[in-house]
Parts: C-alpha cells; structure tokens; sequence
C-alpha cells in the first residue's frame, strides 16, 4: 500500500524537511533541482507529490494524496467553499508549527485605518484571502469591497488599487519596505498536516503511524 504525501515546494519544503527527515521520508531528490512531480523517498512505500500550495488541500480532499502540509491560511480559505461545516473528507490531525506567521490587515502609513472604520467607510481590500477577509470584516461589521489578488498584495496601497490589504506577516519586513503598517491581526498561522479521511480508514495502520511519527517529530522540535 503507498502512502502519497502532497507538499509544495519552497517554504513548505524547506520547513518540512527536517521532519522528512525524523520520520524517515527524506525525498531521494531535491524538489528544487528535479523536474520531476512526484518524488520517491527513503521509504519504499511512501512518495511525494509537488503541488501548488493552494492546491494541497484539494489533493487530499479528492484522494489524489493520502496526506498533505498547508498553511492554515490555505486551509481555511479552501474550507470557506463549504459554508461552515468545512471540506467534506479532509481531516486536521495534526498542527505542525512551522512556517509560522500571522495573517493581517495592513495599510499605507499615511493611511487613517481606525478613523475609517469609525468615520463606516467603505474599504477597498486587496487580498488572495478573500473568503478569510469577508468573514473577518464581516465579524467587526466593517464594510469593505474585496479585490482579488493572486500575489504581491503590498502593491495595491501601494499604485491606489486598495485601501487596504489582507495578507500574511512574519518578520515584517515586507510591509516596513514597501511603507505599511500592519493594523490588525486577524490570526495566527502555521503548517498542518491533513488527511483525506476515506484513506485514514482504507490505509489506517500505515497512516496511523505516519501520523504519529510525525507528532513526535513535532513535540521533539
Ligand atoms: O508559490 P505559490 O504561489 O504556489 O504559493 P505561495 O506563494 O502561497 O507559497 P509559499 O511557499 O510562499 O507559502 C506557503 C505557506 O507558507 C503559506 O501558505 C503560509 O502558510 C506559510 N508562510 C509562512 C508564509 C509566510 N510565512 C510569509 N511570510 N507565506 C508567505 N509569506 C509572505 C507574505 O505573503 C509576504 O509577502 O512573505 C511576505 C512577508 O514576510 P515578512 O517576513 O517580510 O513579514
Ligand atoms: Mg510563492
């Protein structure tokens, strides 16, 4: 029976390897230099595949891979597609805490964020994280139109396309050289492993196992 583990590259990877590593799934190639999709590891019964980070959740969601790394962020905007009760068939076992960051609203720094939430202006919002963004502005009853972006979110304040932006923080520096502030935290993201459920039952003692190994991997970190 082979285990299909789907990760993406970059971040993900790089953050993941170390516990490849403990648990004894090291890939035999470097996702960086292969062009190749799915990877072999040290263990014959497990493979890799290489998937975009957006597109992890749905690999494991439909069975395209047993297990998988996403960020949160990830997570929970793929989740929004099903109201409320989440993606039928993805399981959370386990937080990995790695690629660890924040998710926030952040502004220009000549911006007046908090007199227009009080002044109930309308916000243009640039984001990839619409879903995550609608729910939060909704909660705070801010009115907000959502622009959807695919990546560089720090240029919409930036060229006049967004009040604001929704996007993900770590050590700040992004926001500080492209002149914003952060202005509120909407939450606190890191890695988690998911599983397809149909699998955790078909594949049960091998993935029970995985599962586990990789815990400990964690609470040894
Ligand atoms: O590459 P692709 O478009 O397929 O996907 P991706 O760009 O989303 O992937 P990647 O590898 O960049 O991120 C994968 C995951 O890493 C995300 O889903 C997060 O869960 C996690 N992660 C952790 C981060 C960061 N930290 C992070 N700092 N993802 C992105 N960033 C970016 C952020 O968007 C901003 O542009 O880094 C910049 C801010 O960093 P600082 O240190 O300057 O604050
Ligand atoms: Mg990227």
């Amino acid at each position: 029976m082979t285990i299909t583990l789907a990760l993406s590259k970059g971040r993900i990877f790089e953050e993941t390897l170390p516990l490849l590593t403990e648990t004894g799934i090291q890939t035999t190639e470097d996702p960086e230099t292969s062009r190749k999709l799915i990877l072999a590891t040290r263990r014959p019964d497990v493979r890799v595949v290489l998937v975009r980070a957006a597109d992890v959740p749905t690999y494991v969601q439909y069975g395209g891979a047993d297990l998988g790394v996403a960020g949160l962020d990830v997570l929970l905007e793929h989740a929004a597609q099903w109201d409320g009760s989440g993606a039928p068939g993805l399981y959370q076992p386990l937080d990995l805490k790695l690629a660890r960051c924040r998710m926030s609203v952040a502004v220009r720094d000549d911006f007046d964020y908090a007199s227009a939430v009080r002044q109930g202006s309308r916000i243009r919002v640039a984001t990839k994280y619409t879903q995550t963004a609608r729910r939060h502005f909704a909660d705070k009853g801010v009115h907000v139109d959502l622009i959807k972006l695919y990546g560089s979110m720090e240029l919409a304040p930036l060229t006049g396309l967004a009040d604001a932006i929704v996007d993900l923080v770590s050590t700040g520096g992004t926001l500080k050289a492209n002149h914003l502030v952060e202005v509120e935290r909407i939450m606190d993201v890191s890695a988690r492993l998911v599983a397809n459920q149909a699998a955790l039952k078909l594949k049960r003692e091998p993935l029970r196992g995985l599962i586990e190994s990789f815990a400990a991997a964690v609470r040894q970190r």
